[in-house]
């Protein structure tokens, strides 16, 4: 019908265009290891507290000449926390902005990635230590047609190897290496860690590092769970080469959403060592760390050029040598020149190549500056404001994102698979 219509319009003029990524191809047939790293926000990488490194692995590899890294990727969830980070990842649509996608939508139908590489043969799991039906897990993912779910049960969990959440990340790891070296190859393996969660807890054994001293012990104790992690991501790097399965693949890394909120700004204030956390700054640590580690590649690099969540659908697919001609989505290939001059947050709120909207005001991105203010942003003299047309820009896109989820309409597409 014609809502439908008008999105295949806006991706086919606005988002799609012909151009082939460098990269399109170059993990074909190789395994896909995801890695969802719970709360990571980019502020950590490369910084110190008390003197220690925070992230000293992740840090490494960025260096790593086969990793790219994006240093200014932005996580665009909204209620659904992590459940919106897999849902943008697996769909590249946006999220919905109140309640979870997940739980409101789950009984639509997608054109999700595990569903889209099973054209490649691709066999896909998901490995988790929770409930299976938290987030409504169990519903979504069999939708977005993976495979199998290692939930809890597949797992040993007990009083020595839990903490916080349930299951130590390394533990986690550990023991999802046998389920990983029977599967069949290739496949598409997610891994979602659970130890870096609010409120960050951690037994001293694994503390590597100190927390930091403020009037935060939110963000106090933030950092040692981050160190965990990373050295949990260190060891399952070290697993994957001893079962074989390291060569073979691709690894991804990703932070889901952020994991300190506005209401520790001032604990943030102090130590990012600023006066205060103006809007401007709450979007900027809305960045997480995103990085594509390709084993052999040689020609990593680290990417400056702004990019999102969304664009990771369109960007694996390409990797693994799949054309998403007939796909419908909002993101672009992070790897081809041409792409759209924004982010889009869930609630309206942007970054562009050059600016940073966000409580109404406009920002310039490079240094934080005010450029507008919402009273000349809004007026006739719209026209003139440098904002405006990327604000509305936005706003259509989330719409007819919003169209395709509350319409259910991509069951009346034809991907044609094949
Ligand atoms: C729960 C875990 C955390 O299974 O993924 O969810 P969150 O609270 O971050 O959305
Ligand atoms: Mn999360």
């Amino acid at each position: 019908d014609n809502e439908l219509k008008d999105v295949e319009e806006y991706i086919d003029t606005i988002i799609k265009n012909d151009e082939q990524s460098e990269l399109f191809g170059v993990a074909e047939g190789k395994n896909v290891i995801f890695i969802s790293a719970e709360s990571i926000q980019s502020f950590v990488i490369n910084e110190e507290v008390n003197g220690q490194e925070i992230t000293p692995f992740m840090n490494r590899l960025i260096d790593d000449e086969d990793t790219y890294y994006f240093e200014n990727f932005y996580h665009q969830t909204e209620q659904g926390k992590t459940s919106d980070s897999e849902f943008i990842v697996e769909n590249s649509l946006y999220p919905l902005s109140r309640g979870a996608v997940y739980f409101t939508h789950g009984q639509n139908e997608y054109h999700a990635l595990p569903e889209i590489i099973k054209q490649k043969d691709y066999y896909s799991a998901v490995f988790h230590a929770n409930n299976r039906s938290f987030w409504n897990r169990d519903q979504m993912y069999e939708v977005a047609n993976y495979d199998h779910f290692f939930d809890e049960e597949a797992y040993e969990i007990n009083d020595t190897n839990s903490v916080g959440w349930g299951l130590k990340d390394k533990d986690y790891f550990e023991q999802s290496i046998k389920y990983l070296q029977n599967l069949e190859e290739p496949f598409y393996s997610k891994f979602i860690t659970l130890t870096n969660h609010f409120p960050f807890e951690l037994d001293d054994e694994d503390r590597s590092i100190e927390p930091y001293n403020s009037n935060s012990n939110t963000l106090n104790n933030y950092f040692p769970t981050v160190r965990y992690m990373d050295e949990s991501i260190e060891e399952f790097f070290t697993l994957l080469e001893e079962a074989g399965l390291y060569e073979d693949s691709i690894i991804v890394i990703m932070g889901d959403h952020d994991g300190i909120s506005a209401n520790h700004n001032k604990a943030m204030s102090m130590f990012l060592e600023k006066e205060e956390i103006t809007p401007y700054d709450q979007i900027q640590l809305q960045r997480v760390p995103f990085f594509i580690h390709i084993p052999g590649h040689g020609e990593g690099r680290v990417i400056s050029d702004i990019a999102g969540q969304i664009d990771v659908k369109p960007t694996l697919l390409h990797m693994l040598g799949i054309d998403t001609a007939n796909d419908l989505y909002f993101g672009n290939d992070l790897f081809i020149e041409d792409r759209k001059e924004y982010i889009a947050l869930r609630n309206g709120d942007f970054i562009s190549d050059d600016f940073v909207y966000t409580t109404g005001v406009c920002y310039d991105r490079a240094n934080g500056e005010v450029i507008e203010t919402e009273s000349n942003l809004d007026t006739d003299s719209a026209t003139e404001s440098v904002c405006q047309p990327i604000k509305e820009q936005v706003e259509k896109e989330l719409s007819l994102s919003d169209k395709l989820i509350y319409g259910d309409l991509l069951r009346f597409v034809n991907f044609d698979e094949e």
